[in-house]
């Protein structure tokens, strides 16, 4: 696969292909050559990268192929460019609108050769959302063209967002279209910019760019169209030297604020398997296969 087959901002020296990414047709996957970074892109320049439900399918099987993986430590998600039509940029347009049913996206014919009328209407893009959520790594938006709708939303919902100074955009047109992210993609954007600027992006519906989104609080970095995607690696490999535990514990503290029970049972997970590498879990674990009472005589009350 040569760079100008995946985007003209990838650079083929960083990256080898991903597991089980043969096949994708409306996504890339790929991982750094120390396998550390994954860097996943819709990759349907010709319609601002919206995606269908197949696209979602195939970023759902690559998020989670990545999630899973012991060596990735950070997830680059981006959109592939530029448009061979016109040449635009995008990260995600958001539900592609020519296969909208009026009760979500259906598949069609063109969609898949497998009609399921279980998967018909589904918007399991929330579904990633909520991967990218909970997922112990940490996501990075990387947007070399335009957010709009539940693209929006996908980088909204990323830990971190750096984009184009050059092409860089940003539009939440879910109002525009009768659609609205009435969960992470507003609510959360109002943690990050306060409730006066989500509800502009949501109601008037207007372009912002990079510039302006990274004034309101809603992006990290701006920088030059063609050193996107090295900055993203950049920011990576600074992760990348942090502690794994912490950062991981770190994202589920941010997150727990916002998540509820949910946000709590994540948090309380990685604590519980955090507390099964003590001696003082070793010691419950251990009497109750000795069919013995637990000495916790060794462990203190308080530090
Ligand atoms: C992105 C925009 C602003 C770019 O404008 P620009 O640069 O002028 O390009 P265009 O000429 O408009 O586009 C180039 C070609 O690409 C096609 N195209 C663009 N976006 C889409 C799309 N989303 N679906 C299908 N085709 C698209 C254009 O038609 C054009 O094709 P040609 O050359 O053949 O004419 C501008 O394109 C724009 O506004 N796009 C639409 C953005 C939009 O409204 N998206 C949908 C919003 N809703 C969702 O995403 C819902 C799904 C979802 O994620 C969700 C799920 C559950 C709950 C909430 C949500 C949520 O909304 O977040």
């Amino acid at each position: 696969m040569t760079s100008a087959s995946v985007s003209d901002l990838f650079d083929p020296a960083e990256w080898t292909l991903a597991p089980g990414a043969e096949g994708y047709t409306d996504i890339t996957a790929h991982v750094s050559l120390d396998g550390r970074i994954a860097r996943i892109a819709f990759d349907r320049p010709e319609v601002r990268n919206a995606f269908r439900p197949h696209s979602v399918d195939e970023l759902y099987r690559a998020l989670d192929i990545a999630r899973q993986d012991p060596r990735i430590g950070v997830v680059l998600l981006t959109g592939n460019g530029p448009s061979a039509k016109d040449g635009g940029w995008a990260f995600c347009s958001g539900g592609d609108q020519r296969i909208r049913g009026r009760d979500g996206y259906k598949y069609s014919a063109e969609e898949t050769s497998v009609q399921d009328p279980a998967r018909a209407g589904r918007l399991h893009i929330l579904e990633v959302q909520r991967l990218i959520r909970f997922m112990p790594k940490v996501v990075i938006a990387v947007v070399p063209g335009w957010a709009a709708g539940g693209g929006h939303s996908l980088h909204v919902v990323c830990d971190l967002t750096i984009a184009s100074a050059e092409h860089g955009r940003f539009k939440q047109t879910d109002a525009d279209v009768g659609s609205f992210d009435a969960g992470y993609g507003s609510a959360y954007m109002a943690r990050q910019t306060g409730q006066k600027f989500a509800r502009e992006v949501f109601f008037l519906a207007e372009e912002y760019s990079a510039q302006r989104a990274h004034e309101m609080g809603a992006v990290n970095r701006v920088v030059s169209h063609e050193s996107l995607e090295r900055e993203a690696i950049a920011m990576a490999r600074t992760i990348l030297t942090k502690s794994p535990t912490a950062i991981r514990m770190l994202k589920f503290a941010f997150n727990a604020v916002d998540d509820g029970m949910v946000g709590q049972q994540v948090f309380a997970g990685e604590a519980t398997r955090l507390a099964y590498g003590t001696d003082e879990a070793v010691e419950g674990r251990d009497s109750f296969l000795e069919k013995r009472a637990p000495d916790w005589s060794p462990f203190p009350y308080h530090f």
